[in-house]
């Protein structure tokens, strides 16, 4: 099995954590999406990472589809609760964390834009997603150590992988200021070895 994902996509990060966490040996296979011959679109037409490339040949995307196969995998350390309204709650939290990066890539690539082409209007609105989404998952979060049942699981991985993503590419947003209880939690899972060594470079 081989993981097409770079080392600073949030999504590709969630599903190394999870490997890594359940001690999965994954073939991991760092890809430019920008280059001219990079595999990702021969396996997934969508040419997004990360993606999945089963020993068959066959391919897996997007990561959480890959995380929930890797989850079922083996049942060492299960990051996906069995009890049905307890992984639709992980998996809502995921919902949420993965869509404040969809959101936040989105006017990361407007503000890119050339000023005459530029849209402010768009960035506010991706930006107002981003404040709304985080507001809501730290109230969810309150003084608890992990997000769903006080039990560590995916999604506290996928609020981890966003955080760490805006402290790479936002880092005027300034998250620890507002929200303490992320910051509390982003210390505890800096604390697992698959987070840690999972962390995006810095500029
Ligand atoms: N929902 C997808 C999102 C994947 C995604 O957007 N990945 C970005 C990298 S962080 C990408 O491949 N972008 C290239 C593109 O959109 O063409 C997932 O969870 O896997």
């Amino acid at each position: 099995m081989k993981l097409l994902y770079s080392l600073t996509s949030p999504y590709a990060r969630k599903v190394r954590v999870v490997a890594a966490e359940k001690r999965i040996e994954v073939e991991m296979v760092k890809v430019v999406l920008s280059d001219p011959d990079c595999p990702v679109s021969h396996h997934n037409p969508l040419g997004k990472i990360p993606v999945l490339v089963l020993d068959d040949g066959e391919s897996l995307f997007d990561s959480r589809v890959i995380v929930e196969f890797l989850d079922n995998r083996t049942p060492v350390a299960r990051l996906i609760p069995q009890e049905h309204s307890a992984k639709v709650w992980v998996r809502r939290w995921e919902a949420l964390a993965d869509g404040i990066c969809d959101a936040a890539i989105a006017a990361m690539h407007e503000s890119r834009r050339a000023e005459n082409m530029r849209d402010q209007a768009v960035i506010e609105k991706q930006m107002g997603k981003v404040h709304r989404g985080l507001r809501q998952l730290n109230a969810e979060l309150g003084e608890s150590k992990w997000c769903v049942d006080d039990t560590f699981s995916l999604a506290d991985i996928a609020l981890g992988c966003m955080l760490g993503w805006l402290d790479l590419r936002y880092k005027s947003l300034e998250w620890r200021e507002d929200y303490p209880n992320f910051a509390r939690h982003f210390e505890e899972m800096m604390k697992r070895p698959s987070f840690s060594e999972s962390a995006p470079p810095q500029d």
